[in-house]
């Protein structure tokens, strides 16, 4: 290679362009470590559960990140092979298998439509906590316009958080317009509609909890298919402000038979973490890129 004089001015632009790299380089490091604070704090993929078996009757339960002891309730929820997979770009694939009722299922009031399990105390929320966070799942609606909702619970079982399919016409708690035709949602006692029509497709809901000490401000924001792979939260998104959220119970609730699908419950700090598939460590790429620059140095110090 012909080499270039020391002052020649294309080395010392090189130069400056090196300089400059190397000092973006370092700022982007340092936003990288401030993102990657964001945490899965939890995935129930069902893997390790047995297809043809109830939910509570998996004894030991297998273990997953957030819950303890073992499923109860429900005599309708069990396991299915295979997982729920959601069309969406970008979604994590799931693993394992998924949940749901069978067609086979009388799909009685009276036969235990809920099955819970209790969550720990990474995953619980009292009035104390304060923070952001993400819960995601894939649901497909089955035949039946039942209530089909995964519910967050106290431990009393009050419904504190739900969103799926709610009523249709059914007489009582939870009636909305066009409940169990269109995708509904629900926070404390309080129901919405989505106005968006079901459909026996796999998807993908998303909720962001916005907690606070503070009495009546905690917030709630609903996304159903939302746009994947974003820098942050996207857009859009159905919003409950100023309520108080506690709970400490997943409450897998559908009494109807051939009802509901549910798959891949995901906790997390960030909209990317219960979301899309995981990215190279920022620090890594950041590394090789750096490794480059030197090389390049190199050759052209040769
Ligand atoms: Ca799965
Ligand atoms: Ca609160």
């Amino acid at each position: 290679m012909k080499t270039l004089d020391p002052d020649h001015p294309i080395r010392t632009s090189l130069k400056v362009l090196l300089k400059t790299l190397l000092a973006s380089a370092s700022i982007i490091a340092i936003l990288a470590s401030t993102s990657a604070q964001a945490e899965l704090l939890s995935t129930e993929s069902f893997d390790g559960y047995t297809p043809g078996t109830l939910l509570s009757a998996e004894s030991p339960a297998p273990t997953v990140a957030g819950y303890t002891g073992n499923w109860s309730g429900g005599l309708s929820q069990q396991t299915f092979a295979g997982s729920l997979a959601y069309g969406g770009a970008g979604y994590a694939a799931g693993t394992g298998n998924h949940i749901g009722v069978p067609a086979s299922d009388p799909g009685t009031w009276w036969d235990g439509g809920e099955t819970v399990r209790t969550m720990d105390s990474s995953l619980t929320v009292t009035s104390a906590t304060t923070g952001t966070r993400y819960l995601s799942w894939l649901f497909q609606s089955g035949t039946e316009a039942q209530y089909q909702m995964l519910l967050l619970t106290d431990a009393a079982g009050n419904r504190k958080f739900g969103a799926g399919l709610s009523f249709n016409d059914e007489g009582g708690y939870d009636v909305i317009p066009n409940g169990g035709l269109t995708y509904d949602y629900e926070v404390n006692t309080a129901a919405y509609n989505t106005g968006v029509t079901a459909n026996t497709t796999v998807n993908l809901f998303v909720v962001k909890f916005d907690l606070s000490a503070a009495a009546g401000a905690d917030n709630v924001t609903v996304w159903l298919n939302p746009t994947l792979g974003g820098p942050g939260d996207p857009t859009g998104g159905f919003e409950v402000t100023g309520t108080d959220l506690t709970f400490d119970t997943l409450d897998i609730a559908d009494y109807g038979a051939n009802s509901a699908k549910w798959d891949e419950i995901r906790w997390g700090t960030s909209f990317n973490d219960v979301t899309t598939a995981p990215i190279p460590e920022p620090g890594a790429a950041l590394l090789g890129g750096l490794g480059m620059l030197a090389l390049l140095r190199r050759r052209r110090n040769r």
